[in-house]
């Protein structure tokens, strides 16, 4: 499918189509090259008249039969129109946002839609795109500025003593249920975030006890290679998992020893840096030769003795996982508590609405300047009224008002070419 935008489509179409379609309704039509006159193929035109278009400007889609030859005919057609070009990664979506029609929160969340890899993330990233959080900041943000004209006409009418006070309670009425929700979200801590990046798991623990095949089993592909050998895994190795809609990395890592082999070496550093940053260490030693784990707090550690098809155990001490990566004896049993730990990670009790550091950062700003507001509410009044102005302030970053630039590329080079 070919997808364009712009004031050249009506244009375009018709050159191309040999007829205008009623608007968002499929015509199926041959596609000729113009110059030509030769027809190129059969197949579908739709033309989305602006403002009602995806980008807010006139867009057309082509859906031809996808062969190579068939696309690539049809680039050339198309190059030889002025002023028209191909798209830039995201540019759609930023024409979208340019002309009003999504903010910027509803741009992130269309973005995390695109990568959404489990169901959990799918429907946080759909809630956001479908305006989520952009219908409570501008809720937020008209009752600042509803507050924000009280003061300004105590500003105004200062000399007439009985408007001050009546004023200064309602704006307190106001204020406070706004930061109430901000500190609410923040309080719920950073699941939303969690459930965006996903949670990482290392597995980690003296040579040879069985990380590389714990790694394959819950994987269940050979990812990590496996050999009587210690010392067999030297780079950290990653697979992605969907543990009940939540994504995890589960990294296997060079046993830990002390070893004079240069790349060893580098491996075991690897190894002990991605544990240190890890949401759960998985240690493991041998049922046989249990090891004591390196780590300290806050690095989570949870206690796992491995190969009990070779020294079964009859009471695993406290809640050590005792299993067989060999046979998949308990392996049941981890994967419960790891769906456990993940689905604890990121329940909130209810939707996330914070779901980046980006987020996080204007409601903190937002909350810290209406508690300042509301402790200086019966002081002077140019105060308050700037406190006010710096909470709007970050709200209005918040949905991509004013500030953007800054954060556009970034976030508009991460969307694929067509998006
Ligand atoms: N019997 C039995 N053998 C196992 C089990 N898990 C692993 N092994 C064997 O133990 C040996 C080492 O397994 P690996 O998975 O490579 O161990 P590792 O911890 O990744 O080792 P390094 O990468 O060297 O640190 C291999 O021969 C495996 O087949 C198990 O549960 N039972
Ligand atoms: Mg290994």
């Amino acid at each position: 499918m070919l997808r364009l935008s712009g004031a050249n489509v009506p244009n375009i179409i018709l050159a191309l189509a040999g007829k205008q379609p009623t608007p968002r309704r499929a015509s199926l039509v041959t596609f000729t090259d113009p110059s030509s006159g030769a027809p190129i193929d059969h197949g579908l035109a739709l033309f989305f008249p602006g403002p009602a278009s995806f980008t807010g400007e006139d867009c057309a889609e082509f859906h031809m039969h996808g062969g190579s030859a068939v696309v690539a005919a049809m680039i050339a057609a198309l190059a030889r129109f002025q002023n028209t070009r191909p798209a830039e990664a995201g540019e759609f979506t930023r024409r979208a946002f340019e002309n009003g029609k999504l903010d910027l929160t509803e741009v992130e969340g269309l973005a995390d839609l695109v990568d959404a890899e489990t169901e959990a993330q799918r429907r946080q990233a759909l809630r956001q795109a479908e305006g989520g959080l952009r219908h409570k900041a501008e809720a937020w943000r008209a009752a600042l500025l509803e507050a924000a004209a009280l003061l300004e006409a105590e500003i105004d009418f200062a000399d007439e003593a009985d408007v001050a006070p009546l004023a200064r309670q309602k704006l307190a009425g106001i204020l406070a249920p706004v930061r109430a929700d901000l500190e609410a979200a923040l309080a719920a801590g950073r699941a939303g975030e969690r459930l965006r990046d996903g949670l990482s798991v290392v597995i980690a623990g003296p040579p040879n006890v069985g990380k590389s095949t714990l790694l394959n089993a819950l994987a269940r592909r050979d990812a990590a290679i496996v050999s009587a050998l210690p010392g067999t895994t030297r780079d950290a190795i990653e697979v992605r998992l969907d543990l009940a809609g939540v994504p995890v990395t589960l990294i296997d890592t060079a046993g830990l020893r002390a070893s004079r082999e240069p790349i060893e070496r580098i491996g075991i550093d690897r190894a002990r840096a991605k544990a240190g940053t890890a949401d759960l260490v998985l240690w493991l030693s041998e049922a046989a030769a249990p090891a004591r784990h390196e780590f300290a707090p806050p690095t989570k550690v949870w206690t796992v003795l491995t190969k009990i098809d070779l020294h079964p155990l009859s009471s695993p001490p406290g809640d050590t996982i005792v299993l067989s990566a060999a046979t998949g004896e308990n392996l049941d049993v981890l994967v419960r508590r790891l769906v456990d730990f993940a689905q604890t990670a990121i329940d909130a009790g209810e939707p996330a609405l914070i779901t980046r550091e980006r987020h996080r950062k204007a409601f903190s700003a937002a909350a810290a300047a209406l508690q300042r507001a509301e402790t200086g509410i019966d002081g002077p009044v140019e105060l308050v009224a700037e406190e006010l102005r710096a909470a709007i302030r970050e709200l209005e970053i918040l949905i991509g008002r004013i500030d953007v630039e800054n954060v556009l590329g970034e976030i508009f080079a991460r969307f694929c070419i067509g998006k």
